[in-house]
């Protein structure tokens, strides 16, 4: 076994069956390459880079970030397809509550939207999306993370994998999404459900994700065991460990 065999089985310790073999390998290291020399990384902060403010007022358009008009698609060269009627959520590790979520089961639940903006690490920027879903606050008030629970991992068909702190998944607007902009999420962008936490970078908003898990301890996931850093958020610009 070399090397990359053995980081892909480090990271892929979950589902037999996932698509990892089919992952474009050369993109994954040029990714990778980009983490370690720390591109994209502006030298100082811009106050003045975009005047655009939030309705808060503050800046909308976080350090070293370009607006686009266009939505990219960004993945690990596959695009799982994920029929609906067989389409399953399980949450596994520390809660009281481990369910299994049917597709039926997922839109039984109350229903939300929320407008926000994506801001990915390769330094693109998409104003105001609207998602559709459910609230990382309602799943978690019915899957009841236990008292040691401070960590949760997604886990997604693809076999890519991501970590946040519990407060940050727990945050009013983070949402398990299943429509963008009045339609359901297209099969590239992550449907039919796809985490949505905006206030982080988008690669730590799981696409196809199938299971989703509480740890006491963080685990890092596909893109923090390659040189992104580990918590994420875009204002304070931590884009690479
Ligand atoms: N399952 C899965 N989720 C993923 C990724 C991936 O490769 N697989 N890429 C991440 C990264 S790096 C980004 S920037 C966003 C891209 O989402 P988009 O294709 O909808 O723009 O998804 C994130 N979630
Ligand atoms: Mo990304």
């Amino acid at each position: 076994m070399d090397r990359d065999d053995e980081k892909y089985r480090a990271l892929s310790g979950d589902a037999p069956g996932t698509l990892l073999g089919a992952i474009k390998e050369k993109l994954v290291r040029a990714k990778e390459k980009m983490a370690h020399e720390k591109r994209h990384q502006s030298a100082e902060a811009k106050p003045a880079a975009n005047p655009d403010r939030r309705p808060d007022g503050k800046r909308k358009l976080p350090p070293g970030q370009n607006v686009v008009k266009k939505w990219p698609v960004l993945d690990l060269g596959v695009q799982p397809h994920v029929p609906k009627d067989r389409w399953k959520l399980t949450v596994n590790g520390a809660a009281e509550n481990p369910v299994v979520w049917t597709w039926a089961d997922f839109l039984a639940q109350p229903q939300t939207d929320i407008v926000a903006d994506i801001h990915c690490v390769t330094t693109w920027s998409l104003y105001d999306s609207r998602w559709a879903g459910v609230k990382t606050s309602h799943f978690l008030s019915v899957v009841r993370p236990k008292p040691e629970a401070r960590f949760v991992v997604f886990h997604s068909h693809d076999g890519y994998t991501t970590n946040v702190p519990l407060e940050r998944f727990a945050e009013p607007d983070a949402l398990l999404a299943h429509s963008w902009n009045g339609a359901e999420i297209p099969r590239e962008h992550g449907g039919p459900m796809r985490i949505v936490i905006p206030s982080l970078y988008f690669w730590k908003s799981a696409k196809w994700v199938r299971q989703i898990s509480f740890h006491a301890e963080d685990r890092p996931g596909f893109w923090e065991l390659r040189g992104y850093h580990n918590n994420g958020d875009p204002w304070d610009e931590e884009r690479y460990g």
